[in-house]
């Protein structure tokens, strides 16, 4: 019973159903329709258990940055395990994948970047960030600095820190949060929320609601501000070209610290490292996870600027904080040769150069589709709005489900898109060469079309 391959679909299926709960799932409807179940990977392809080869469009959930199939990350997990499986990073103790990881980061993070605290994942770093943020006012005597603005539509994770952060509502509604001490303001979604205003001026003024939040709070009881560059899970928003400026004006003249969570921007997505480099932003601290080590094992983490780091390290005293994994071995030295192939084999600057521009040109071609309102994104992480009225914007009646609709005919046709309400979303490995983002394009094409006749019929 417990070796189950090969089984048959729907007997892993009946398993599955029975003994494991899913992430985001409705797990009633999942017992009706049965999970896909993906058996194995390779570049940007994945098979499930009945053979189907499907292109992940999704690089996995914005992850898997090299592709899978990469043999050197299996090998270094593998040598690594032999060396040394595990050991802490608490109690004054070290070991050679953790240094080496922390000296890597330094080197491909903006330069005033040089200190890591890692963790497993994108909330545990969040949570992270809530507790060195607040540590950080109190170190340098102004313990009243304690909130932390976010903005609605924003995910920043799971936990009860990260969720908070987050401005899901449908979140927020289970289990009574958002925590005390955070607050949020509206997100640059300028497609829908601009109310006839030009992208500047939206962009302005999305901006300007950062500074009305903090003067409410008043300016000394605020301690951070946290964005993503640009909102993944809220539907890949970009905001205009006004907006991060503005933010960055606001948070210096209030000595608000600007968190980035990096965690789907960072290694490559947007064609540089960061999407603080994209934008050119000057964050205090940034988030990172997911692409360091392209989804193949957890780990994740918060990463300081010198200002930050040396109020923490001279004066902050023990930082009461930590995870029995914090800069796992094994996960370290996956982290170090995922970044030492995204180096080496020039990825980012591949994606920056030629797929990037490539796959941004050719979405636009969608623009003209009855059912498209808007394609928005930058590098290999895009955003397609489907509308009933392209003329007015109006989104489609909710309990049609047509993302829903639109993402199974996706999959159906070989191609991974993520629905988020009617906004179908493509983040591919940043391996996805010219000609694979033309087969992406295709049925994306060919999803659509049938979209419309299962929307007519
Ligand atoms: N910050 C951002 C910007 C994220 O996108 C997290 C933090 C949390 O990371 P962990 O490793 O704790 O999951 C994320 C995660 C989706 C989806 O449906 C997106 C994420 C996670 C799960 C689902 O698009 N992003």
């Amino acid at each position: 019973m417990y070796k189950l391959i090969p089984l048959e679909t729907e007997q892993l299926q009946e398993i599955d159903s029975h003994h494991h709960l899913h992430p985001f799932t409705d797990s009633k409807v999942l017992h009706e329709v049965g999970s896909r179940i993906i058996t194995r990977a390779d570049g940007i392809y994945i098979w499930d258990n009945d053979g189907n080869r499907i292109i992940d469009g999704m690089a996995g959930l914005w992850c898997v940055n090299i592709g899978y199939g990469r043999e050197e990350l299996a090998e270094a997990a593998s040598r690594q395990m032999r060396e040394l499986p595990y050991y802490n990073t608490f109690f004054q103790t070290s070991h050679p994948p953790v240094i080496e990881l922390s000296k890597r980061l330094s080197t491909i993070t903006p330069r005033n970047f040089n200190h890591v605290f890692l963790t497993n994942s994108g909330s545990e770093a969040n949570d992270t960030v809530i507790r060195m943020v607040r540590l950080y006012w109190a170190t340098v005597g102004k313990p009243g600095r304690s909130t932390i603005i976010s903005r609605h539509n924003s995910y920043h994770g799971s936990t009860i820190g990260a969720a908070s952060l987050g401005g899901m509502a449908y979140m927020h509604a289970q289990g009574g949060l958002p925590i005390p001490g955070i607050e949020h303001i509206r997100q640059p979604y300028w497609y829908q929320e601009s109310n006839g205003m030009d992208p500047d001026e939206f962009g302005l003024a999305a901006a300007g609601a950062l500074e009305e939040k903090i003067l409410e709070i008043g300016e000394d009881k605020v301690a951070a501000f946290i964005a993503e560059p640009i909102q993944g899970a809220g539907g890949v928003i970009v905001p205009p070209d006004s907006y991060w400026p503005e933010i960055s004006r606001i948070c210096k003249k209030y000595e608000i610290l600007f968190v980035a969570d990096e965690v789907i921007c960072g290694f490559g997505r947007t064609g540089q490292w960061f999407g603080t480099d994209f934008y050119d932003l000057d964050p205090d601290l940034m988030v990172i996870a997911k692409g360091l080590s392209s989804g193949y094992i957890p780990i994740a983490g918060a990463v300081l600027s010198d200002a930050v780091a040396s109020v923490l390290i001279d004066d902050g005293g023990e930082f009461a904080h930590g995870f029995t994994y914090s800069g796992h071995p094994v996960a370290c030295a996956v982290a170090n040769e995922n970044i030492r192939i995204l180096e080496e084999e020039k990825i980012v600057e591949r994606v920056r150069e030629s797929t990037g521009p490539y796959f941004q040109r050719r979405l636009r071609e969608l623009e003209d589709h009855p059912l498209v309102g808007e394609v928005r994104g930058v590098g290999l992480i895009a955003g397609i709005e489907l509308v009933e009225d392209k003329r007015t914007r109006k989104l489609f009646d909710a309990e049609l489900n047509i993302g829903i609709k639109c993402r199974n005919i996706s999959t159906r046709r070989g191609l991974v898109m993520r629905a988020i309400g009617d906004s179908m979303v493509l983040s591919p490995p940043l391996i996805t060469t010219r000609s694979q983002i033309d087969d992406i394009i295709r049925i994306a094409f060919e999803t659509l079309d049938e979209t419309v006749s299962v929307l007519k019929s």
